[in-house]
């Protein structure tokens, strides 16, 4: 199988977009292919040295007569640059603003056999996508990307309604590394936080409006009423003071923990029993795949791409966005009977390495560029 020069850009500060894009960089250098990361900042998950891993950072260019420094054609230009230097077969960009119109740009400069993937992750489309000063130039980066993934059927649905697509949309699921993310024995940390007898419930996000953290605090006072019980929050974003100010105010300080951002979230989530997800907007939710990993169930609302993640009454439950009762007595359900909890802890782990393993998705990432090059597809060789 012939190994491959791909240029990846993300965002690479934040966000589930940019843990995706890294991580599948990594994959596709240990499958033998180079990989070129093209973005601002050096990606924070990309951790360790490996040989066919490289960096080339986009510097922006400022100029007195610029009122705002155009990183968009500062990428553009090194995307061209990179291609053209290192032979790249093709640019897979993350998220379609800016960086699908860019690569677009980069296209038109080094010519038609540089390839250009672009996957959709949520809210480039279902934010962004809504606003009129945005409708037309998604739509132009998704009609000029030569293959166009999405995240869930639901995305591939929204993006088509949102902006009138026709052009196919392939669906290829987020993913976890399950030689990071599976079920770890950690009573030690986890005796750090609560006593043998209380249950832990979590929630990790970038506490923007579309998580609907203040629900989080809703549902865990509901559940902190009838059993003994810690909440652990873990990231930072906009909506945190209001949510600090909730627990305050229900007199909740000493059942709830503010993590902050954490490095280690596969040792973070093995110590909950149960992952509250309850968004307004979530494309696929991978801190919801992180957890099912890790065998934890995970409650969240029915919003977007996430009953398509969780299997209602098997891995977790879902409920309408805001049910915040409904939600609480889902997580009752489960943490009051422990056969019931064990069912749903091995149905995630199965499912998790099952449907949304690493190989798997990597694989079908592989064979779209395959495709798109017209070389032969590669065979299966996932172990289902
Ligand atoms: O969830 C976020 O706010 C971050 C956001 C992003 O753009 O990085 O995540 C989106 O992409 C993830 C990876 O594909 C998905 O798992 C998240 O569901 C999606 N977030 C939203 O749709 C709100």
């Amino acid at each position: 199988m012939k190994q491959l020069k791909i240029g990846i850009t993300c965002y690479p500060r934040l966000g589930g977009s940019g843990v995706v894009a890294t991580e599948l960089g990594k994959l596709l250098a240990e499958q033998g292919h180079q990989v070129h990361f093209i973005t601002y900042s050096l990606p924070f998950r990309l951790g360790k040295f490996h040989k066919n891993i490289f960096y080339h950072e986009v510097e922006v260019r400022d100029y007195h007569v610029f009122k705002h420094p155009p990183y968009d054609l500062s990428l553009a230009n090194k995307l061209a640059q990179v291609a053209t230097m290192q032979k790249l077969d093709l640019l897979h960009v993350h998220y379609a603003l800016p960086h699908a119109i860019s690569a677009f740009l980069a296209k038109e400069m080094v010519g038609d056999q540089l390839k250009v993937i672009t996957t959709l992750h949520g809210t480039d489309i279902t934010i962004l996508g809504q606003e009129e000063s945005f409708k037309d130039l998604i739509q132009l980066a998704i009609n000029k990307s030569d293959v166009v993934t999405a995240v869930s059927q639901d995305l591939i649905n929204e993006t088509k309604s949102v902006l009138s697509i026709e052009k196919e949309i392939e669906l290829i699921y987020n993913f976890v590394d399950k030689r990071i993310y599976n079920p770890r024995q950690c009573e030690h940390l986890r005796s750090e936080f609560a006593q043998p007898d209380e249950k832990i419930l979590m929630h990790i996000s970038n506490f923007r409006p579309v998580k609907r953290t203040l629900d989080v605090v809703d549902i865990f006072a509901k559940v902190n009423k009838k059993i003994k019980s810690k909440l652990m929050l873990v990231g930072e974003g906009p909506d945190l003071p209001k949510v600090q100010c909730k627990v305050q105010e229900l007199g909740l300080s000493d059942d709830v923990y503010f993590m902050g951002k954490q490095d280690d979230v596969a040792q973070v989530i093995s110590i909950a029993d149960v992952m509250l997800l309850p968004s307004e907007k979530e494309s696929f939710g991978l801190v919801g795949l992180e957890a099912m990993a890790c065998g934890v169930p995970t409650i969240g609302s029915n919003a977007g791409g996430i009953p398509e993640l969780i299997k209602h009454g098997e891995t977790g439950y879902v409920a309408p966005i805001g049910e915040t009762g409904l939600m609480a007595e889902y997580c009752l359900e489960l943490l009051q009977n422990k056969a019931r909890y064990d069912a749903f802890r091995q149905a995630c782990i199965h499912r998790a390495t099952h449907e949304f393993c690493n190989n798997k998705i990597t694989q079908q990432y592989e064979n779209i560029y395959y495709k798109v090059l017209e070389m032969e597809p590669k065979i299966e060789v996932y172990n289902r």
